[in-house]
């Protein structure tokens, strides 16, 4: 018996699931985004900011070929101020790693993923947070519907179907810091994820037809939720103070785009053992931690096949690795120190395959992973028999 619909869909019929309301389908499917006003409080904001400020030296700035915009056009500013970035911030240490990581699973972004990406999303891109001093150059229009050979742009694309709106790359911008009307940032030309046609060069330079690029207004907080089939970019820094934006691109559980982040995700960023505890575990007299460990040293090392050692080395993408709740006893979840919310966060870290294939997905309250829907053991068995692994 097949059940791609049950995977693909766990929570069809619940009635207690927070949805994304009918205004928000309405402007998303017209538009292309919608902004999600007060996503993150000031408590949450001093955490951001306490986080990046501690890690400060860690920022490069866009200079000479890096730049993103063409010389002395609308777009580059003061033509010296490189846009920043800064990455990494899932595997920061304790505590500045958490404000990061806890948009992944965020119960008021979860509607959004769930509606838009599909219940199974995952973490496409290596997170980024942009940084605008005063005078920085934007970033040229990109992303679209359309590529410029005039071909449909399928690796970002939006479609309904179904009854249903579909993004293969959805974003989350999410602001650390206000924007105000008219003082540049984040920019998109509204309802470009339906455009059948390529986009001009001198509206992508904003040289032309700038009255239908939109800057939105946005406090620190706020979250902007777009395609990444919109026609978008960013509009020289004119605040007074910088500008800090943090985004996150998912695909559903079937897509994958980018590439760093499935190989950094299982063995560096959610590492499951506290540091402090291995050599304790290693020297141990006790024989069932020594061998908890060593199975920890061989889950590392395939770990670390996945990720490409820690030299950063490309290396074999095995989906075999996936830490779920099946897999992980009760003794594993305590020894590992994995809570609920820990595993949900790293379900969103699993590299593209379908539900149906014990895919853990976040589950509607955002603090739990679930098996959508479990793969009979027969078919485990069989398939271990003929591909000798656990799936095809
Ligand atoms: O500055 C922004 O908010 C948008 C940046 C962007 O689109 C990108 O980095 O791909």
């Amino acid at each position: 018996m097949c059940h791609d619909g049950a995977a693909l869909n766990p929570f069809r019929g619940r009635k207690d699931a927070a949805r994304m309301s009918d205004e928000d389908k309405f402007l998303f499917d017209t538009n292309g985004f919608v902004v999600v006003r007060g996503v993150f409080g000031a408590d949450d904001l001093r955490r951001f900011h306490a986080a990046i400020d501690a890690h400060a030296d860690r920022i490069h700035e866009r200079k000479g070929q890096l730049r993103l915009t063409a010389n002395r056009t609308p777009l580059s500013g003061d033509g010296v101020t490189g846009r920043k970035d800064l990455a990494g911030f899932l595997g920061w240490e304790t505590p500045h790693r958490e404000p990061f990581r806890d948009v992944l699973t965020h119960p008021r972004l979860l509607p959004y993923l769930h509606e838009l990406v599909g219940p199974g999303y995952r973490l496409d891109h290596n997170p980024l947070l942009i940084l605008q001093d005063p005078g920085s150059e934007g970033f040229e229009f990109h992303g679209g519907s359309t590529l410029d050979s005039g071909e449909w742009n399928h690796p970002l694309g939006y479609q309904f179907n179904h009854g249903k709106m579909r993004c293969n790359l959805l974003a989350f911008a999410v602001h650390l810091t206000d924007v105000k009307e008219g003082e540049g940032g984040f920019c998109v030309i509204r309802g470009s994820h339906k455009s059948n046609y390529a986009c001009p060069a001198a509206i992508k330079r904003y040289e032309r037809a700038v009255e239908h690029a939109h800057q939105p207004a946005i406090d620190a907080g706020d979250v902007v939720v777009f395609t990444e089939a919109t026609t978008h970019g960013t509009l020289p820094w004119r605040g007074a103070s910088q500008r800090r934006n943090v985004i996150y691109r998912f695909s559903p559980a079937t897509n994958a785009y980018g590439r760093g982040c499935a190989l950094a995700s299982v063995a560096r960023i959610f590492h499951p053992i506290p540091v402090s505890n291995v050599d304790r575990d290693v020297r141990s007299t006790d024989p069932r931690r020594r061998s908890l460990r060593a199975s920890q040293v061989r889950r590392e090392r395939v770990a670390e096949r996945v990720s490409g050692g820690h030299d950063g080395r490309a290396g074999a993408f095995d989906t075999n690795v996936n830490f779920t709740h099946r897999s992980l006893s009760t003794f594993d979840r305590v020894s590992f120190q994995l809570t609920d919310e820990l595993l949900a966060q790293r379900s969103v870290m699993n590299p593209p395959y379908h539900p149906r294939l014990n895919r853990t997905v976040v589950a509607e309250d955002g603090v739990r992973a679930i098996e959508a829907a479990p793969r009979e053991k027969h078919k485990v068995d069989f398939d271990r028999a003929v591909f000798k692994q656990d799936y095809f």
